[in-house]
């Protein structure tokens, strides 16, 4: 396969950035990679089987559990647990911290923080969804149990974040800390090829990515930026184009090979945000920022939020520097 990297070559290449490291975190990654390749299956033919539909189950958001969320996370779960670089997951579909109780797990390193199927509710509709991970170092001493102190650590302490968007094509996002870059998988080898390198978000952008549904919900701030977004003035390109998909992996991938600006602020119906912080805002404001973008709250970085509980939640504008600087001068102009 000459000239093709994949993602395993490229994880076990990059090991040399970190003089330390063992190959614990390599490890980890590959078993990520092949939990979302068994996923992709199923996702791949959702509307084939009876794999739709509700399990019945109500997850601790309150929604209704489909199966295939359900499914996604059985099986990064079971690939955590096989692999035994992992001592806990903390996972979107349980409302507690998952202990893998495996002998190997109290050695474990690492902490798995995932939301396994993101942008579930359109899985129906045959519209992208996507896996968000975040993985941090454990702060309690192996050798014994690893603990919530362990899960609930800033952003900025991730040592790896990605994605994997299941669209047009399965791709795996990820970064380290040294950059972000893409993998698509190829289905005939089944491997995630290296197919964008150093991945950085355009110098500019001309996208914004918001449900305007809830406009009426929104602080004042975000309405008086949307206007700007629509306004005509073409010094500035705009008025910039309205691009929303509703699924967060989606909106995000787009913007970062396009530019623009995803906004999901608070609302009368979700006061503190509805994006999950550990699992959804982190690891894709890291993301973000090492392609070059920002990620805030509308007054503070994302990374730097305090986490207080697993499911907290989290207002989020992320994308081109300048466009969120922008939005929270916006903000900070016309606070309600
Ligand atoms: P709304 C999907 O449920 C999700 O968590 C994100 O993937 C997405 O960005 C957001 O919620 C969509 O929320 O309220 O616009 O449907």
């Amino acid at each position: 396969m000459s000239g093709i990297t994949t993602l395993g070559q490229f994880i076990i290449e990059k090991q040399a950035d970190f003089p330390y490291a063992k190959g614990e975190l390599s490890r980890l990654l590959r078993d990520i990679g092949i939990a979302a390749k068994i996923v992709n299956r199923e996702v791949n033919k959702a509307g084939l089987v009876d794999i739709l539909g509700d399990a019945g189950q109500v997850n601790v958001q309150g929604e209704g559990q489909k199966k295939l969320d359900v499914y996604a996370d059985e099986q990064f779960i079971k690939a955590l647990q096989s692999g035994g670089e992992c001592c806990v997951v903390a996972s979107e579909e349980h409302e507690n911290p998952v202990y893998i109780q495996s002998g190997v797990s109290k050695n474990a390193k690492y902490i798995v923080c995932i939301d396994p199927l993101d942008g579930s509710s359109n899985i129906d509709v045959n519209v992208s969804v996507g896996t968000i991970f975040s993985i941090y170092r454990r702060i309690s001493d192996t050798g014994v149990s690893c603990n919530n102190n362990d899960i609930l650590q800033h952003g900025t302490k991730q040592v790896a974040a990605g994605y994997v968007i299941y669209g047009s094509s399965t791709m795996l996002v990820y970064t380290t800390g040294k950059g972000v870059n893409g993998f698509t998988l190829d289905p005939s080898i089944g491997e995630f090829c290296l197919s964008h390198p150093d991945m950085q978000i355009p110098a500019s952008g001309q996208i914004y990515s918001i449900n305007e549904g809830n406009y009426s919900k929104f602080p004042n701030g975000v309405k008086q930026y949307i206007k700007y977004c629509q306004m005509e003035d073409s010094a500035t390109q705009r008025p910039y184009a309205s691009r929303y998909i509703g699924s967060m992996v989606a909106d995000i991938h787009r913007n970062l090979l396009k530019g623009g600006i995803f906004l999901y602020p608070t609302t009368s119906a979700h006061p503190n945000g509805k994006l999950r912080l550990m699992y959804e805002c982190n690891p894709i404001a890291f993301i973000i920022e090492q392609a070059g973008g920002k990620a805030s709250n509308g007054s503070q970085r994302i990374l730097d939020i305090e986490p207080k509980t697993l499911h907290q939640r989290s207002a989020a504008f992320l994308g081109n520097t300048d466009m969120v600087e922008l939005l929270e001068d916006f903000l900070k102009k016309y606070s309600d």
